[in-house]
């Protein structure tokens, strides 16, 4: 099951064997033949990010809506925090039926599918806005529809606001200070390419390992949206933010494809409807957590700098023409592009 672009099994953790041998997924035992709209239990669903983080809070409304509306048959638990390990293994168990839900950045779902790529391109979105209705279109459903060939399945998209880089070192003004850093990127050849066409070392490293090797100084910095600079106390040792606004990549929740052919018909609606209202609230959420995240930086010791993208943006054109390159990827791109205001 699953796609043979995911590595082989996820090793180490003991909580993460049991996840393979299905240990927290909607019990196969509960959809018995002929039984599946009785299908009854805790949907599992695993989260690098805190229990108080807008992704969290969204999927855990998902499941008071789906409890309301079965009288508490289904719901949802999410293990939040990263307990269950990165975003690239708990994917993989995902895919294997291990974890019922998934929500995870795009950038580790880049290896899984193609059509991923173009939401994680740098300065494809010119502003939220523009990534909420490229999302909220069929573009959005399209790419959320590629996953199911890996055993995904997309149930919606939230966002993630504009990741900009970090770092312990300097300022960055122009591509030139970005020469020899050590950046962190997320498990993705794209990130690693964009970083590296940037003048900079990419070193790839899980989210949970960041603040620990910045402190360290095995990596001079990351890039991060404004909540996880903050939430990720990356800010307390990284303390130059420069505004470059590279990527708008958004955030995807998926859903083992084994665990969604275990619910009937009625079910599977209800569980996109609750995952679709469950969009609004977390932007909501985000939209309160990026004023909080920003008055956090400005209360602290970070300098924070403004940043003219033009030049950043120029070097990207051969990571854009590296990774798009079939007809559905370009197509993809174009009306990304198209829903532009400017
Ligand atoms: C966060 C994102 C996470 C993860 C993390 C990272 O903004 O919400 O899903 O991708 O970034 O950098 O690994």
């Amino acid at each position: 099951m699953g796609s043979s672009r995911f590595s082989s099994a996820a090793q180490g953790a003991v909580s993460r064997r049991r996840l393979l041998a299905g240990g927290l997924a909607l019990s196969a035992a509960a959809a018995l033949p002929g039984c599946k709209s009785r299908m009854s239990g805790l949907l599992t669903g695993a989260d690098a990010h805190p229990a108080d983080y807008p992704t969290v809070k969204a999927v855990e409304f998902m499941g008071q809506y789906l409890a309301e509306r079965t009288g508490g048959r289904l719901g949802i638990k999410v293990y939040a925090g990263g307990q269950l390990g990165s975003e690239t293994d708990t994917l993989e168990i995902t895919s294997f039926g291990g974890l019922d839900l998934n929500r995870v950045n795009f950038a580790p779902l880049n290896s899984v599918e193609p059509m991923t790529l173009p939401f994680s391109l740098p300065f494809v979105f010119e502003s939220v806005p523009h990534m909420r209705r490229v999302v909220d279109s069929e573009v959005g459903e399209e790419v959320l529809a590629a996953m199911e060939p890996h055993g995904l399945i997309g149930l919606c998209i939230y966002d993630s606001g504009a990741r900009s880089f970090y770092n312990t070192r300097r300022a960055i003004r122009t591509p030139d200070d970005m020469a020899g850093l050590k950046l962190r990127v997320p498990a993705s050849d794209l990130y690693v390419a964009m970083i590296n066409a940037l003048g900079a070392n990419a070193v790839p490293i899980p989210f949970g390992e960041v603040y620990q090797s910045l402190a360290q100084g095995v990596i001079d910095g990351a890039e991060n949206n404004w909540p996880s600079f903050v939430s990720a106390r990356h800010y307390e040792v990284a303390t130059y933010q420069s505004l470059t606004e590279h990527l708008l990549t958004p955030e995807a929740l998926v859903m083992s494809k084994i665990s969604w052919d275990r619910l009937s018909p009625e079910d599977q609606d209800l569980v996109r409807e609750a995952a679709r209202l469950s969009v609004g609230e977390m932007r909501r959420l985000w939209d309160l957590r990026v004023t909080e995240a920003k008055a956090t930086i400005a209360a602290s010791s970070v300098a924070v700098n403004e940043v003219e993208k033009e030049p950043f943006a120029a070097l990207m054109r051969p990571v854009w023409e590296q990774f798009i390159t079939t007809p559905q990827q370009k197509s993809v791109v174009e009306r990304i592009l198209a829903m532009r205001e400017g």
